[in-house]
């Protein structure tokens, strides 16, 4: 059984002017569809692949002989997770039960949003900045490369990738712009909220 490359639940130029069909191009079209290929190359023919997606994560994550294997897996999740935490239209502020659990773990929106910027600038090189559900609470981290928290047991519950692939096009180096501009214009909060409640 092969991995597939889910379809974008949006048209390529949807987020426009905040994430451009070129970045899509690229970064949908180009970073993501070769990590699902090589992911397939790795797997053919082993027993591993006919695993979900998720337990292919965690095995390799356990098995530093199956790093290329973790690392083209991760990256093919952690992509078709990212689209669904990117909306026309969106951005701001969540309501309902994810609001009050925001609320509830880190005092405020307003603090929450602080330790997700710093996440997201601070991670050192490529990698990923998160809200996630650890047992009944949220936190906020930051993995590397291909990293994912569901190895450490988290649920993620939304992500920004801040590879420099997912913003060169249209912020080149200023990575606290493309922060900013996924906080206010992009983020999903609904994809969060429907992840929570699922949880
Ligand atoms: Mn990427």
């Amino acid at each position: 059984m092969a991995f597939t490359q889910p379809a974008l639940p949006y048209d390529v130029n949807a987020l426009e002017p905040y994430m451009s069909a070129k970045t899509f191009e690229f970064h949908y079209g180009k970073h993501h569809a070769a990590y699902v290929t090589n992911l397939n190359n790795l797997l053919k023919d082993k027993a591993l692949g006919n695993e979900p997606l998720e337990e292919v994560i965690k095995v390799s994550a356990q098995d530093p002989s199956l790093a290329g294997v973790f690392n083209n897996a991760a990256q093919t999740w952690n992509h078709s997770f990212f689209w669904n935490c990117l909306k026309p239209g969106g951005g701001g502020a969540p309501t309902g039960d994810l609001a009050a659990k925001i609320s509830s773990a880190f005092g405020s929106f307003e603090q929450f949003v602080s330790e997700f910027k710093t996440a997201a600038a601070t991670q050192f090189g490529s990698g990923w900045a998160w809200l996630v559900l650890e047992g009944d609470t949220l936190k906020v981290t930051k993995t590397g490369n291909a990293g994912n928290p569901m190895v450490q047991g988290q649920t993620p519950l939304l992500t920004l990738d801040v590879w420099e692939h997912a913003y060169y096009i249209d912020f080149q180096n200023r990575r606290p712009d493309y922060i900013q501009t996924f906080l206010d214009h992009l983020v999903n909060w609904d994809f969060a909220a429907e992840r929570l409640a699922a949880a």
